[in-house]
């Protein structure tokens, strides 16, 4: 597969790399992409070494698959591009998510929406990807009424300048900013901009991405998303209310079992996932798991994963694994 990678320079591109690499996605020829500044530096996959290119070069190619991670106005303006070449796009911003036209996949719980005309594929917000991977099975077995999510999430989910703030506030550093208050030390209510419903845009991609994902207009979600000091991933309490009533062991048994989930919830051993832990795995981890005991049907959960892994670069990966696996790419451009 001919490889193109948008954003190659920043966190989620250079995570693509790496996962593209790790998991020996079928790479016989690679194009890192990145803004004008980085042009002609070198990046290395595989121990080789790669020129990065433009947009426009990179097109020229006709790689089969780009993976895309450089914003959102960046893929509404060069994802269609790379589209009508030909190239099938798989876009980590939110530019295309809730486009009725594109599909947003997890593959664990919608890849067999996709087919081969799906030139752009949208992938979803790293919080609500990693509470989709629980919640399918759970919904499968007792159907979702409703879930209410507080979330803890890592600064890496804002980027290079995010960390460097935390960083620089732990050294006494006066640097850049990325949030509009001190992150060290301290919990921000606030993720991306506010909408007009006093929820913030990230609240909103929880509610809305997950209903699209799942398929079921039914699933009602309600969020509250929080910065924290934090680097290994995005934590989750989740309390969900099923239509039907389950069974906890079986609740257990049925999570151990769903493709990239790990249990891990011994509380007489204190074990229960964090942050630290899901750091550079792919797996989304789950914990904490009880009965919510003041209304029926409900349960509480605890789920952790790397949010620039299985958030964001794995699942884009994954998406193309299942391309591959059930030829959607490659064919097309090559014909
Ligand atoms: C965060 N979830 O942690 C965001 C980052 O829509 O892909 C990812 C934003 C997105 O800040």
């Amino acid at each position: 597969m001919k490889v193109a990678v948008v954003g190659a320079t920043g966190l989620v591109g250079t995570k693509m790399l790496q996962v593209l690499a790790e998991r020996n996605f079928p790479v016989t020829e690679l194009f890192p992409v990145a803004s004008a500044k980085s042009i002609g530096k070198e990046i290395t996959f595989k121990g080789k070494q790669y020129k990065v290119v433009s947009v426009e070069d990179a097109i020229k190619q006709k790689p089969d698959v780009a993976l895309f991670s450089a914003g959102g106005s960046a893929s509404l303006e060069q994802a269609p591009l790379f589209a009508e070449a030909g190239v099938t796009v798989i876009d980590n911003s939110s530019a295309w998510r809730m486009d009725p036209t594109k599909k947003l996949v997890v593959p664990e719980v919608n890849a067999d929406v996709l087919t081969a005309d799906d030139k752009i594929i949208a992938n979803p917000n790293c919080s609500t990807i990693q509470m989709v991977v629980a919640l399918k099975p759970l919904h499968d077995a007792y159907k979702i009424k409703r879930v209410v999510v507080s979330t803890y999430q890592s600064v890496t989910g804002t980027g290079v300048k995010a960390v460097d703030q935390l960083f620089n506030e732990r050294k006494g550093i006066d640097g850049v900013k990325a949030y509009p208050y001190t992150i060290d030390l301290n919990v921000i209510p606030q993720i991306d901009v506010f909408t007009e419903n006093g929820y913030t845009k990230e609240e909103m991609k929880m509610v809305k991405e997950t209903v699209k994902i799942m398929g079921d207009e039914n699933i009602k979600v309600t969020a509250t998303t929080v910065r924290i000091p934090v680097m290994g991933g995005h934590s989750e309490s989740v309390n969900i209310e099923f239509e039907n009533d389950f069974d906890l062991a079986e609740v257990k048994e049925l999570l151990s079992k769903a493709p990239g989930v790990i249990v891990t919830d011994d509380i007489a051993n204190l074990k229960y996932p964090m942050p630290l832990d899901a750091h550079d795995k792919d797996d989304v981890f789950v914990g904490r798991i009880r009965r919510d005991e003041t209304q029926p049907n409900t349960l509480n959960c605890w789920i952790v994963s790397d949010n620039l892994r299985k958030g964001a670069a794995t699942n884009a990966v994954q998406i193309a694994e299942y391309l591959v696996a059930k030829q959607l790419i490659g064919q097309a451009v090559e014909a």
